[in-house]
């Protein structure tokens, strides 16, 4: 397998500090042992876990004032592509890669597959875009898409999907991800239930290209770019959609994308009773939608989110949503981002795993509202640490991914190899 960082250099990287990781690992798992809890059967779980990397995480983001590009950013979904080969290589937990069309659009798609197959990636969900005009575009969206009062801009919105589908089946991907800013700014603009009629229309035309073994996954968010009001803005809404449309299309959540202090743990719950929990969006907020980056703001709350995918999980084991990053880096090396989140999001993961579930229940039977918290706490506290890094040391990736890197000198390497051109601005998502 191709790797842009030689695995001899990584070995004697990690040789460092391998002894101390086994003496950490051998500490914890008697710390576990006594409370029953057998930490292989904990770290083949931890190995197991895997979340997908935005294509678009690794260029530099930016915000609606302005953007400031990083050095050696990618320049096409090829350099992109060996941007996540460096992020699974040392993570070990990111060998998905998740596409955006048509900023990704390949001109030979079976070499874009053997590119990221060379590497060991494979596609994620697909994600369609008709919240932006596209160059040579007959309709606009300015107004809308899949929502748009207009007819034939809304099956062009509709063609554009099935023309995705069709790209991603050919890349091996096996979900569509619909994401649609659709809805207003003022009172009265729009009319509310035949913008949420014409929206079901679309995805059904949408839902009936679909292959058999794809799944169609609905993206929420409460606002932005339209500020009064959102076609698809809650997960309620995402759930009729879901619903009315069939067995293969599920709702997914992107944490960004709800009312500040919004309970999305009991989102989860919910959708996953009925079936209909999806996928997810990682990232963290503190506003709105900052897509900054996993666990930074408020890792409790990714904690308390993989607690309730743990339990559903206890119910059907093979219970397994699309898990992608989808954060914006605007002051920090993507790629650095990207290896740290998915370490927090895996870590979250872990954590859940290591919570009495017997006890919990008891203590929720009997309303020991103090054991109960006390209980999901005595998980969350625990420094999991010595497991996340024995999981990537055991992997072939790196103890500590972020050290490692930037001892590798990949980013001042790809820095002379990819000159940035001054009269193009980048990719990056706001
Ligand atoms: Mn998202």
């Amino acid at each position: 397998m191709k790797q842009l960082i030689d695995q001899n250099w990584l070995q004697e990287h990690n040789a460092k500090q391998e002894a101390a990781v086994i003496s950490d690992y051998n500490a914890l798992a008697e710390k576990l042992e006594r409370s029953g809890i057998k930490i292989d059967t904990i770290l083949e779980q931890a190995k197991q876990f895997t979340v997908a990397v935005p294509s678009w995480g690794v260029g530099t983001g930016g915000t609606r004032f302005a953007r400031f590009p990083g050095k050696g950013e990618p320049r096409n979904i090829f350099e992109k592509l060996d941007d996540c080969s460096v992020i699974q290589l040392l993570s070990q937990a990111t060998p998905a890669v998740s596409l955006h069309i048509p900023w990704d659009r390949p001109k030979d798609p079976s070499e874009l597959r053997q590119y990221a197959e060379q590497y060991g990636l494979h596609f994620d969900a697909m994600n369609s875009n008709t919240f932006q005009d596209q160059i040579g575009q007959e309709e606009s969206y300015k107004f809308g898409s899949l929502t748009h009062t207009n007819k034939a801009v809304r099956e062009q919105a509709i063609a554009h999907n099935i023309d995705v589908v069709e790209l991603g089946q050919k890349l091996g991907s096996k979900a569509l991800t619909v994401w649609v800013g659709d809805g207003s700014n003022f009172p009265g603009q729009q009319h509310f239930k035949n913008s949420f009629t014409h929206y079901l229309d679309s995805i059904k035309a949408v839902y009936n290209s679909l292959p058999d073994d794809w799944n169609m996954l609905l993206e929420h968010k409460i606002f932005e770019p339209a500020f009064y009001s959102t076609v698809i803005q809650d997960w309620g809404s995402s759930y009729l959609a879901a619903k009315e449309t069939g067995e293969r299309c599920l709702s997914l959540v992107d944490l960004g994308h709800h009312a500040p202090n919004v309970n999305i743990e009991m989102i989860v719950s919910r959708l996953a009773q009925f079936g209909k929990l999806g996928g997810f969006h990682f990232n963290d907020s503190k506003y709105g939608d900052d897509d900054l980056d996993s666990g930074s703001i408020n890792p409790y709350q990714l904690f308390l989110i993989f607690n309730e995918l743990t339990d559903i999980r206890v119910q059907d084991p093979s219970y397994s949503p699309f898990y992608m990053l989808d954060q914006s880096h605007n002051v920090t090396d993507p790629v650095e981002s990207l290896m740290y989140s998915a370490a927090e999001v895996q870590r979250a993961f872990v954590k859940s795993l290591l919570v009495d579930r017997n006890a919990l229940t008891q203590y929720q039977e009997a309303n020991d509202a103090m054991m109960a918290q006390a209980s999901l706490k005595q998980a969350y506290n625990l420094d999991v640490e010595p497991i996340l890094q024995m999981a990537r040391l055991q992997a072939g990736g790196a103890i500590d991914p972020v050290s490692c890197y930037r001892a590798s000198g990949y980013r001042a390497a790809v820095a002379k190899a990819r000159p940035a051109d001054p009269n193009k601005t980048g990719s990056g998502i706001v």
